[in-house]
């Protein structure tokens, strides 16, 4: 059932751009027509809880939270948003419910944040408001999210989905058959018909920055950095088919807006909140050639000074367009390496060779563009040569950043499915990702995390080589080596279960 609405808006956002209300009409005719129940929508991720937050989680806000605030929003849905990054407790929640009285809370979910997702519904429960789960996580596993207590979970790309469900309630109506939804019926599971994507990226309104505090994060940036920094999307999807990657949102499927869309937004971001460099988040930047030069004609002619960064694939960063990236303003690429073995890769279905990944890293480097490169240890099938290889590529491009996880099996991904019976750790998981082993590999655990402190040795005794002379830091990391092999490997292998699986 869904709560009449009482009063206006809380504390806990930036106003809505309409004015409040006690109920929010469809249309102008708000007498011939129902009512719309408003929408709180929720990012339970708090960086303080992060385990990875000190060291690497860049904080953006949700661009999946603001994308659908937007769109309700331009529905005539009034929408807040409680965001948690920066909280300390979940009080935020409660002053929404008190003030705001939603009639529909959507929470977003990802793997690592599911436990606190359950702890938000639980909380909501007794408002009466329709509990709604939505992103990657609830999208790959929902039940565990319907029996912990949501009313309906999306399995998808969620605008359409949210305005129905919302429409739905108003009329009283049952919303279990709203394509794209899952409900659960007599104990069981029941998924509504799938949902076509949105033919037009253009057409959605650009993320509702105004509904969270965008300076928390644009001074958090600028006092880490000096820049004020945000995300930006310009797609949905990846054609792509690694086998560890979860997609249950988009699939293989890929749209993009067009550059002018893409640039009006940046523009309208460096306006109104004097945004000076942009993190493109999409999946994969810059998939489409043809695309990629028209935006970055219009980047160099329209926003000059501008900087920013993106998430490659190696196969698709060429000299002569790294080159122009670079006049446009790239100044950092994360490249997905993965492993320094070609049969790790393939095993992987990264569909990327070793080679151009050699001659990605080193046109990144004549170019002065920062690389970050992100680096996976313990993927089903690895030998300890395998990882040599990686330490051994690693050595020979020396990126300026990167990060050394223990592969994670998300669930709905092949490699999950892959390693499903012999998961460890099964309660703790979610929170504990990339730096615990999370199913039974070849080598324990130690192993792993021996071998990650070895690339950490291993830059920092780059790092020395300003300071220290050569001789010395080839002696420490000869040193470093013969330890590796004489006293650790055999000690920390001596619990190895058996050949690699
Ligand atoms: C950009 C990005 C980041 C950024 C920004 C994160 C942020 N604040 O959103 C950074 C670098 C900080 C980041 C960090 C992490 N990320 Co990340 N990230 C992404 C990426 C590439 C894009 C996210 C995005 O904006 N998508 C586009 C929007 C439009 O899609 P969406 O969020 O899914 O939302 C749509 C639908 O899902 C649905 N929907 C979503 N929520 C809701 C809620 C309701 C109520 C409804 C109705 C609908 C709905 O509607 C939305 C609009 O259509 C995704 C991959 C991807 N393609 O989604 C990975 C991804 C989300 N990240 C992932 C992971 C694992 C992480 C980390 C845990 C990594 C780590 N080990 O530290 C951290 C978590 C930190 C955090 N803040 O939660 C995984 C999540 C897998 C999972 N099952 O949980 C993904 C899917 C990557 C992958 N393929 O494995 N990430
Ligand atoms: S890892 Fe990147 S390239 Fe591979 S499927 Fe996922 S998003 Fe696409």
């Amino acid at each position: 059932m869904v709560r009449t609405v009482l009063s206006g808006r809380g504390d806990f956002g930036r106003p809505t751009e309409q004015p409040p209300s006690l109920e929010t009409p469809v249309t102008g005719s708000a007498s011939s027509r129902p009512t719309l129940p408003r929408v709180l929508l929720v990012d339970p991720y708090r960086a303080q809880d992060d385990p990875m937050d000190r060291k690497e989680v860049e904080r953006y806000p949700s661009l999946g939270i603001l994308q659908l605030a937007g769109f309700a929003r331009a529905k005539g849905i009034e929408v807040a948003v409680v965001d948690l990054t920066f909280s300390r407790s979940l009080a935020a929640i409660d002053t929404a419910l008190r003030s705001f009285r939603p009639g529909v809370i959507g929470i977003h979910t990802k793997t690592l944040t599911a436990a606190r997702s359950l702890e938000i519904a639980e909380r909501a429960r007794n408002s009466g408001a329709f509990l709604l789960a939505g992103g990657p996580d609830a999208a790959s596993r929902p039940e565990h999210y319907l029996r912990g207590g949501f009313d309906a979970v999306v399995q998808g790309e969620g605008e359409e989905v949210l305005v129905d469900v919302v429409r739905r309630l108003s009329e009283g109506a049952d919303p279990s058959g709203v394509p794209g939804i899952s409900v659960l019926r007599e104990g069981r599971v029941v998924r509504g018909p799938p949902r076509p994507f949105l033919k037009d990226l253009d057409a959605l309104p650009f993320p509702a920055w105004d509904l969270i505090d965008m300076e928390a994060y644009l001074s958090d940036w600028e006092r880490r950095t000096g820049e004020r920094r945000t995300a930006v999307l310009t797609s949905r999807g990846c054609p792509f088919h690694c086998s560890w990657c979860s997609k249950p949102t988009f699939g293989t499927t890929f749209r993009q807006q067009s550059p002018e869309r893409v640039l009006a937004e940046i523009r309208d971001l460096r306006d109104r909140y004097g945004v000076n460099y942009v993190r493109f988040c999409d999946d994969v930047f810059g998939i489409d050639r043809r695309w990629l030069e028209r935006l970055l004609d219009g980047l160099i002619r329209e926003l000059p000074g501008l900087r920013f960064e993106c998430l490659a694939r190696v196969d698709l960063l060429k000299p002569d367009l790294l080159a122009r990236m670079r006049e446009a303003g790239l100044s950092r690429v994360y490249v997905g390496v993965e492993s320094g073995s070609q049969r790790m890769l393939d095993l992987m279905n990264r569909g990327t060779r070793l080679t151009q990944i050699e001659s990605a890293a080193s046109v990144l480097r004549r170019e002065g563009i920062r690389q970050y490169w992100f680096l996976m240890l313990g993927y089903p099938g690895e030998t300890l040569e395998d990882i040599e290889a990686t330490i051994r590529l690693f050595r020979r491009f020396s990126p300026e950043e990167y990060s050394v996880s223990i592969a994670v099996p998300v669930p709905g991904t092949a490699f999950h499915e892959r390693v499903k019976d012999r998961l460890l750790h099964r309660r703790a998981a979610p929170r504990r990702g990339g730096t615990t082993l999370l199913y039974e590999a070849a080598y324990p655990e130690y192993l792993y995390r021996w071998e990650q402190a070895r690339f950490r040795l291993d830059a920092a005794l780059r790092r020395s080589r300003q300071k220290l002379s050569d001789r010395v830091v080839d002696r420490l990391e000869r040193a470093a080596d013969r330890f590796h092999q004489e006293v650790a490997t055999p000690l920390l292998t001596g619990q190895r279960r058996g050949p690699p699986r």
